[in-house]
C-alpha cells in the first residue's frame, strides 16, 4: 500500500536580522509533527525557508553598507546552521532569491493579470514597513499600524492590485464548511470577523525600491513581499514543472504559523489559490507567542533570546522539551530562564532521568542487567500497563488536535505513574528475599517496557534522547522496537542487557 502522504511548512523567516527563541518555537513544533507523522507511517515534506525580499531586508542591508544580496546570504547561513543545531529535519530549505521561486512568482502574477485578477491603478495608503503591510487609513489604530503598534508611512505610487474582494464571499464560505481549515477556534473566529468587515482589494506591487521579484509585464514595480514570500509552499514543490513533488504533497496539510500572520495564510493566501485554480491547504494553524516580562521579542527592543546560547547551557533536547511544553495550544507562554531551569529539574531531571537512572540500575545492580521474562500480573502492575499500552492513542489524538504540550502532558502521565510504581513495589525490598526474585524480575521488566514506551513515543519531541537509551536497554540494535506499531505492551525482549549510563538530563543548579 502507498503511504499517506504529509505536507507541513513554517513560515519563511525575514533574514533582516538573526533568530530569536521565538521562531525557534514555531520550527521546533513543525518539526515535532513533521516527526511524529513519519514515526506513524507516513511519507512527510517537511518546508522551511527564507523570505529574502521587501523593503525592511533592503533597508537592513542598506543601512550596514552591504547588498541585499550579500546580507541576506550571511544570515539564511545562520538560519540553517541553528536548524541543523536544534536537529531539525528539513526536506528541504527554499530561498525566496532562487530561480525555481522567482519563476513561480511570475507565472502566477502574470496569470491572475491576464485574467483580470489583477489590475493597475493608483494608490495612496498607508504602508507598515516591519510587518511589510498595506493598511486603509480606517484600521489604523491612533495613525499607528494596528498589528505592531508602530508608525506607519504614506505611500502614493501606481500600483497593482488584487481582487480580493471579489473572493470574500467564497472564502467565507469555505471557513464556514471546513471548521479544520483555521485552528485553533479563536484565531478562526478573529478571520471570520476580518472578513466580514469587508475585505478590501490589495495592492500587490512597489515602485519605490527594487528588491523583489520584478512585475513581469512592467519591470518597474517589483511585487509585494507578502505574494512573493506565500508563494513558496508551492514553488518549493517545483509547481508548474514536472519533477512531482507539488502532486505528491500538495494541498498542504499544516502551514504552521504564529498568530502575527494568521491573516496572510488564512485569508491573503486562499485567495491568491482560489484565484489562481489551486486547491486551498488543509489546514492553518496559529499558535500563540512566547512573550518576556518585557512584552513581545524584538530586535528594536533589544530583548531577544538568542536560541544559540540556550543551547549551549541546557542541550537540545532540553530547549524543545521546554518550547514544546511551555505554550499551550493556541495561547501565549511567558518566557523565563527560571522557568526554564524549574521545567529542567522537575520534568527532566526529577521525572524522567530518574525513573531512567532507577530503572537501569536496578536491573544492573539485581540481575547484572539481564531482563529475566515476567511472571503474573499483580498489584500495580495492571494500572502501568493499561496507561503505557493507552498513551500512545492518546497522545495520537492529542496530535491530530495539534496540542503538542498536552501531548507530552499524557506522556508524563505515564513517567509519573511509572515512578509511583517503583515506590509501590519497592524493588529494593524484594531484592532481599530469594523468595520474591521472581516478582522484583516482573517489576524491572515493567519499567524497562514503560521506558522504551516513553522514549518511542517522545522520539519526535526530543530526538537526541532516544538514541541514547536504546543502547542502555539493549535495543539499539532492534529498530523494529523504536516503531509506532511496536507499542504493543510485552515486546520488550526477555534477555535483553541493560546497563546504567550517564544522567540523561542532570539537574541545573542555581545560585
Ligand atoms: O513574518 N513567539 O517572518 P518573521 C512565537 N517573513 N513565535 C514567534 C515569535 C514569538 N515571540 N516571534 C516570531 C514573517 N515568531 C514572514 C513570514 S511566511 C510566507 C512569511 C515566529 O521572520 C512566528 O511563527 O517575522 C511568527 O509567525 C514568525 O516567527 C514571524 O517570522
Amino acid at each position: 500500500m502507498e503511504k499517506k502522504t504529509f505536507y507541513i511548512t513554517t513560515p519563511i523567516y525575514y533574514p533582516s536580522d538573526n533568530l530569536h527563541i521565538g521562531h525557534a518555537y514555531t520550527t521546533v513544533a513543525a518539526d515535532t509533527f513533521a516527526r511524529f507523522m513519519r514515526l506513524t507511517g507516513h511519507e512527510v515534506w517537511f518546508l522551511t525557508g527564507s523570505d529574502e525580499h521587501g523593503q525592511k531586508i533592503d533597508r537592513a542591508a542598506r543601512s550596514r553598507g552591504q547588498t541585499p544580496q550579500e546580507y541576506v546570504d550571511k544570515i539564511v547561513e545562520g538560519f540553517k546552521l541553528l536548524w541543523e543545531r536544534l536537529a531539525i529535519s528539513n526536506n528541504d530549505f527554499i530561498r525566496t532569491t532562487e530561480e525555481r521561486h522567482k519563476r513561480v512568482v511570475s507565472e502566477i502574477f502574470e496569470r491572475l493579470y491576464r485574467q483580470d485578477d489583477i489590475y493597475k491603478a493608483g494608490y495612496e495608503g498607508w504602508y507598515c514597513t516591519p510587518c511589510e503591510t498595506f493598511w486603509v487609513e480606517a484600521r489604523l489604530e491612533d495613525g499607528n499600524c494596528p498589528d505592531c503598534g508602530r508608525p506607519v508611512e504614506l505611500l502614493k505610487e501606481e500600483s497593482y492590485f488584487f481582487r480580493m474582494s471579489k473572493y470574500a464571499d467564497r472564502l467565507l464560505k469555505h471557513i464556514e464548511e471546513n471548521p479544520q481549515f483555521i485552528q485553533p477556534v479563536t484565531r478562526r473566529n478573529e478571520m471570520v470577523s476580518f472578513i466580514k468587515s469587508g475585505l478590501e482589494d490589495l495592492c500587490v506591487s512597489r515602485t519605490t525600491f527594487d528588491w523583489g521579484i520584478k512585475v513581469p509585464f512592467d519591470p518597474k514595480h517589483v511585487v509585494y513581499v507578502w505574494v512573493d514570500a506565500l508563494t513558496n509552499y508551492i514553488s518549493a514543490l517545483g509547481y508548474g514543472g514536472d519533477d512531482g513533488l507539488y502532486q505528491k504533497f500538495w494541498p498542504a496539510d499544516i502551514h504552521l504559523v504564529g498568530k502575527d500572520i494568521v491573516r496572510f495564510h488564512a485569508i491573503i493566501w486562499p485567495v491568491i489559490l482560489m484565484a489562481a485554480g489551486i486547491p486551498l491547504p488543509r489546514q492553518v494553524v496559529g499558535h500563540g507567542w512566547l512573550l518576556l516580562d518585557s512584552g513581545k521579542m524584538s530586535k528594536s527592543k533589544g530583548n531577544v533570546v538568542d536560541p544559540h546560547v540556550l543551547i549551549d547551557k541546557y542541550g537540545v533536547d532540553a530547549i524543545r522539551y521546554y518550547l514544546l511544553r511551555e505554550l499551550g495550544f493556541g495561547t501565549d507562554g511567558l518566557y523565563s530562564e527560571d522557568a526554564l531551569i524549574n521545567r529542567l529539574n522537575k520534568d527532566l531531571a526529577n521525572d524522567l532521568g530518574n525513573l531512567v537512572s532507577r530503572t537501569l540500575g536496578m536491573a544492573d545492580k539485581y540481575f547484572k542487567g539481564v531482563t529475566g521474562s515476567p511472571g503474573q500480573v499483580e498489584g500495580p502492575d495492571e494500572e502501568l500497563i493499561a496507561l503505557a499500552s493507552e498513551t500512545p492513542g492518546v497522545v495520537m489524538d492529542l496530535m491530530e488536535r495539534r496540542e503538542l504540550s498536552n501531548a507530552l502532558g499524557a506522556v508524563w502521565r505515564l513517567v509519573s505513574r511509572a515512578n509511583k510504581y517503583v515506590d509501590e513495589t519497592a524493588p529494593w525490598v524484594l531484592a532481599k528475599s530469594p523468595e520474591t526474585t521472581d516478582r522484583l524480575n516482573t517489576v524491572l521488566y515493567n519499567l524497562a517496557e514503560t521506558v522504551r514506551f516513553i522514549t518511542v513515543i517522545t522520539s519526535p519531541f526530543m530526538p537526541l534522547m532516544a538514541p541514547r537509551v536504546w543502547p542502555l536497554l539493549g535495543i539499539d540494535r532492534r529498530p523494529d522496537l523504536h516503531t509506532w506499531e511496536s507499542l504493543i505492551w510485552g515486546r520488550f525482549p526477555v534477555g535483553t542487557v541493560v546497563r546504567r549510563g550517564d544522567p540523561l538530563f542532570p539537574r541545573i543548579e542555581t545560585a
